[in-house]
């Protein structure tokens, strides 16, 4: 290449250079591993800057050398060979020191963090049991007794600690902002009387906000689409996320006959019309949605491995599908939680998430060696599905 062709093109690769970098300002990065929200991220993250600033001194010195040496011993006209020299005690003694000094002081806060972050459980922890399945979470909060899915709510401003379990193979837990990742090991049996291995996770949360996260071990076919969401609130709101998760939804179960006179009208008045008057509401709720808690409990297998709080399903080999309606996404974050992409979840999962391990309409599925059926459910019977899950707020 000519030299003015390869200036002009450097030039170009120049301009676009800069017109990436700038376009990646001020977007909205769910998965920041630089903006931490918790101690445990910010340990990792104090160290990530030391080692940031270590490497640009180095850097500034190696180029601030180069440029004196490029400088000072550049040939001149005329000039004659320069002196030679084989090694130079001084030189060696200084870039075998220099680098060791450098190496001690990024050793030193790496181990005091490692320790830091691999403590036992504080005493007075909000604790929950995080169980990765393929390809979703289960969240089990064991003193609070909720269990929920892939959208995990934890107040801020308190200790946590998440206690890793692995249901079939090796995945690992990662949501950036909150810290690093931790291993996620299915439980090896153990003598009686000791306590199992399992890793732990300890933060405190510092700020408000919806913080993505990841699987971040390669675990199966869908391993990239097993996404985790937290959902850091306030103590009130966590508190009532609580309560609202114990108290079944409106329409969770059908309206109970009161009195055993549901079908027959009372004038107002007469004993029981009270009564009569909050059975005709309850009736008063929207068909689709009666239609749909029929079909889940009467037509269908999804009790066999879904759960409702409140209600008679029982099932927990799949997520526990308690005030589904209130979860912001479907499956693991693949898709916005609407009625439609719920009626498209329940009938082709596999369209959804290729991998999943939950059967559909037309095709069944097999979990941990068990082959479950086909749900053969028909648009009529997916519509009122869809329905009565969004409906449970
Ligand atoms: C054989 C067990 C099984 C049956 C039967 C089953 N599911 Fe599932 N379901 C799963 C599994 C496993 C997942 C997690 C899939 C994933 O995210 O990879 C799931 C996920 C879901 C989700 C998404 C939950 C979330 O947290 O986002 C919904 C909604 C759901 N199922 C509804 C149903 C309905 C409605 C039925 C009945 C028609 C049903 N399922 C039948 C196993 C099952
Ligand atoms: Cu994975």
């Amino acid at each position: 290449m000519k030299n003015g062709k390869l200036l002009r093109w450097m030039k170009r690769a120049g301009v676009l250079l800069t017109v990436a970098m700038l376009s990646a300002c001020g977007e909205e990065y769910l998965q920041s591993t630089i903006d931490p929200v918790t101690d445990f991220g910010e340990v990792s993250h104090n160290l990530y800057v030391q080692v940031f600033w270590w490497t640009m001194i180095i850097l500034a010195v190696v180029w601030a050398l180069m440029a004196y040496i490029l400088i000072r011993f550049r040939e001149k006209p005329g000039q004659d060979r320069p002196k030679q020299i084989h090694g130079h005690m001084g030189l060696e003694i200084a870039w075998t020191i220099a680098p060791a000094i450098i190496v001690v002081a990024i050793v030193i806060p790496t181990i005091q963090g490692v320790f830091e972050t691999q403590r036992p459980p504080d005493e007075d922890a909000l604790v929950v049991e995080v169980t990765g399945k393929r390809y979703w979470w289960n969240f089990h909060f064991p003193e609070q007794g909720v269990t929920t899915a892939n959208e995990l709510h934890l107040p801020v401003g308190r200790p946590i600690s998440l206690r890793l379990e692995s249901g079939d193979v090796i995945h690992s837990f990662w949501v950036p902002q909150l810290g690093g990742k931790r291993d996620v090991n299915p439980v090896v049996a153990v003598p009686e009387g000791e306590e199992p291995k399992r890793n732990w996770m300890h933060f405190t949360i510092k700020e408000e906000g919806v913080f993505w996260g990841q699987c971040a071990e390669f675990c199966g076919e869908a391993h990239s689409l097993m996404g985790i969401r937290v959902v850091a609130e306030s103590e009130e709101e966590f508190q009532a996320w609580l309560t609202d998760w114990h108290t079944p939804a409106p329409t969770a179960n059908a309206p109970e006959p009161v009195g055993g006179q549901a079908d027959t009208e009372r004038p107002a008045g007469e004993p029981g019309a009270e009564a009569q008057t909050a059975v005709n509401q309850a009736v008063a709720e929207d068909p689709l949605v009666a239609r749909g808690r029929e079909v889940f409990f009467r037509e269908t297998t999804c009790v066999l491995c879904h759960a409702i709080q409140g209600t008679a399903a029982p099932g927990i080999i799949g997520p526990n599908l308690t005030r589904m309606g209130s979860r912001s996404t479907i499956a693991a974050g693949m898709l916005e939680n609407t009625p439609e992409n719920l009626a498209l979840w329940i009938k082709d999962p596999l369209s959804v998430k290729p991998g999943s391990e939950m059967p559909g309409a037309q095709y069944g599925a097999a979990i941990a060696g068990v082959q479950y059926p086909a749900t053969n459910l028909n648009d009529e019977q997916i519509q009122a599905l869809a329905a009565y899950l969004s409906s449970m707020r």
